[in-house]
């Protein structure tokens, strides 16, 4: 689109109600859309701006399921948890719906009857994986296997979330339940499809030929893969008893596919939101002079790029998206993110330790946001982030500002004098940022932006250093009032770039300038071509603080829960050591493994750990030293039969030649066990 568009419609994805929402969640998608549609506002855009809660799908059942209540249970809960952390961090949606919404489940109904009955599905009866233990099919994330296409052995059934890819679960190799555990057999029943061959060749020209330039390289790379490869038909319905029924005859027990009700589940927002404020929703997603733009991460790429526009193409009604500008994955500390093993910081969490630093979080992910490779969140990063940029720059400039103005002007803005030529310069520098910053944010540019508008307090700094007026007031009172009028306008201007970023202060900075009551209002327009803003004579506040140092301490503090987090997961991930290298079965049969039966025990003398043992193996009865008496006393295993290597080398141990070993299993917490026969067995029985 190249003309200014009539209308926005922006989009974030919804994040499933099956837990709260992380700081990866955050940087990758719900503040580059907020940055977008804060910054289209101030330019007085028509926008609206949409997200929900995705409440259908397997990841809420399978949660409901280990908590033993219902998916309404586990839905209402985090659909409350996440809400609340979205409006605490300024992510200003016009309407935060949820899926569940009965405008929702009527509006994802018809689009489904509209397509079914202009003949858009392929209905077919296929082979699909079920679980005969757990009488149920399995699609999406109730089975895992390996992919077909990069070999990950934890791809879920619907898509890999190691290489993008989306298939059905019948691509699995070696697919296995989820529910039980078990090899899926195969069972037929009837689905809909619809049929993503028969779209190729419109979404080859319209991603491959007409965006290739202006979308992501990332987004496009996945979808020329995908259309590469070749498209096929895709079931958009399950056999599930949470989610949409399919509101044809004949469909019990059946319901829509998530991917296929979530992303209408945009439109259902945007008619809620159009039912509360009397406005018209249609043009929003119907019009062509509307911009669509979803923001999400990689792993939704397929899903807006490829099946959502080809369900909007095959309606017929609707406007495809302009853009879809998905980031990659932010790790934490060096670690993928990861909710079971409990690798996140939790927006919540992140409040009790920082209160009203949503602003400080915020400006670290964009800092540092995954926009084109992924990236890794540390807390030192964080840390400097605020303390070097933040508080020594953006802070530092707004603090001398104020309190210079009060010291020698009780506040009010003083009458400039004639301007020299570094003021000219400062002056015009400033004018220029909106267009660069609005030139950086139209192309999804949002660190860049964001660096850009910490060179306007750069710009503040310097030109401060330059003329210190602390020194200037001393000699020369007219040329410090110039500096100190164009110092704040200077500051000013900082209050209005900063609000797409840093909305909280920038609402707390304008509030101290008094910004709301100029005869004029400041925007983003004036900036660029004023460079008066506040006129002489104006009165402002005190500042009040807007940035505060982050001490180590703190840093410490978040960075020893991660390190308890590490320990808490600790034995279920050492409890698996790699398989060793393959051997041949020569190599097995050179072990010669026998039962033997303890005879007698004893402690070794001196040695703490050892246990002198004689057994009988069958065709002797032989001493063997045992590192064991840590964990048994030798009372105890008199009798008992155990796993021997009878041709291990006889070595030495204390003085007492040790003739074989005794096999013994380790559990995760260092437990010792006996590998013995189950029922009692002759002395000497060979082992094979
Ligand atoms: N709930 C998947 C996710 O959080 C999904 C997005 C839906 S957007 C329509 O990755
Ligand atoms: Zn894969």
């Amino acid at each position: 689109m190249n003309q200014t568009p009539k209308r926005y419609t922006i989009t974030a994805a919804l994040p499933y109600a099956n837990g709260p929402v992380h700081l990866g969640h955050l940087a990758g998608v719900y503040i580059p859309a907020d940055i977008y549609t804060r910054y289209l506002r101030l330019q007085g855009r028509d926008v609206v701006f949409i997200c929900g809660s995705d409440e259908h799908g397997v990841p809420i059942t399978i949660k409901a399921k280990k908590e033993g209540v219902s998916p309404q249970t586990v839905v209402d809960r985090y659909h409350e948890i996440i809400k609340k952390s979205f409006s605490d961090f300024g992510i200003s949606f016009d309407n935060y719906s949820r899926t569940s919404a009965s405008i929702h489940h009527e509006t994802a109904a018809n689009f489904f009857k509209d397509l079914y009955d202009k003949g858009q599905f392929v209905e077919e009866t296929t082979e699909q994986l079920f679980d005969a233990e757990a009488q149920q099919f399995l699609a999406d994330r109730f089975v895992m296997g390996t992919c077909p296409k990069c070999g990950n052995t934890e791809s879920y059934g619907d898509q890999c979330e190691q290489c993008g890819t989306s298939h059905n679960a019948t691509d699995l190799i070696n697919p296995k339940s989820t529910l039980s555990g078990s090899t899926p057999v195969r069972k037929q029943t009837k689905h809909w499809f619809l049929p993503l061959d028969q779209h190729q060749d419109w979404l080859k020209q319209w991603i491959i030929d007409d965006h290739k330039s202006d979308w992501k390289p990332n987004v496009y790379g996945q979808c020329k893969s995908w259309i590469d490869d070749g498209l096929r038909p895709r079931a958009v319905t399950r056999d599930l008893d949470w989610g949409i029924p399919v509101p044809v005859d004949n469909a019990q027990g059946k319901v829509l596919y998530v991917w296929f009700d979530a992303p209408i589940g945009y439109i259902s927002a945007t008619k809620e939101w159009a039912q509360k404020t009397g406005a018209n929703w249609a043009p929003y997603w119907q019009d062509k002079d509307t911009k669509l733009v979803h923001f999400i991460g990689k792993d939704n790429i397929v899903f807006h790029c490829i099946i959502f526009p080809s369900m909007l193409k095959a309606h017929g009604d609707y406007i495809l998206p302009d853009n879809v500008p998905a980031n990659e994955f932010l790790n934490l500390e060096g670690d993928k993110i990861s909710t079971s093993r409990n690798w996140a910081v939790w927006l919540h969490e992140y409040l009790l330790d920082f209160p009203e630093q949503q602003d400080v979080l915020r400006y670290a992910l964009t800092a540092n946001a995954p926009e084109t490779k992924d990236n890794d969140f540390t807390w030192a990063d964080f840390q400097a982030r605020n303390n070097n940029e933040l508080v020594a720059i953006f802070g530092n400039f707004i603090n001398r500002v104020s309190v210079l103005t009060h010291k020698y002007y009780n506040g009010e803005v003083p009458e400039p004098k004639a301007f020299l030529e570094e003021d000219e310069l400062v002056l015009n520098e400033l004018k220029a940022y909106p267009r660069v910053i609005s030139d950086s944010i139209e192309r999804y540019r949002f660190r860049e932006a964001q660096s850009e508008l910490i060179n306007v307090a750069r710009a503040g700094n310097k030109y401060l250093a330059d003329a210190e007026p602390w020194k200037l007031i001393k000699t020369d009172p007219e040329r410090t009032a110039t500096v100190m009028y164009v110092a704040l306008q200077i500051a000013g201007a900082l209050a209005v770039l900063s609000e797409p970023f840093l909305p909280f202060t920038s609402a707390k900075l304008k509030e101290s300038l008094g910004l709301n009551s100029l005869d004029k209002s400041l925007n983003w327009e004036r900036i660029a071509t004023a460079d008066d803003y506040i006129a002489p004579g104006h009165i402002i506040a005190q500042s009040p603080l807007l940035f505060r140092k982050i001490e180590d301490e703190e840093i410490e503090l978040q960075r020893n829960k991660l390190a308890q987090t590490k320990i808490d997961n600790q034995p279920m991930e050492e409890a698996h050591t790699p398989q060793k290298d393959l051997i041949n079965f020569d190599d097995f049969t050179k072990m010669d493994l026998r039962v033997g039966t303890i005879l007698s025990a004893e402690k070794m003398p001196k040695a703490n750990k050892l246990l002198v043992l004689k057994v009988d193996v069958g065709i002797d009865q032989r001493t063997i030293v045992s590192g064991i008496a840590e964990h048994f006393t030798p009372e105890e295993i008199i009798g008992k039969q155990v796993c021997v290597l009878l041709n291990l080398a006889p070595r030495a141990i204390r003085g007492t030649e040790s003739q074989g070993m005794i096999l013994m299993a380790e559990d995760a917490d260092g437990t010792l066990r006996f590998v013995a026969p189950q029922q009692k067995i002759m002395s000497g029985a060979s082992i094979r």
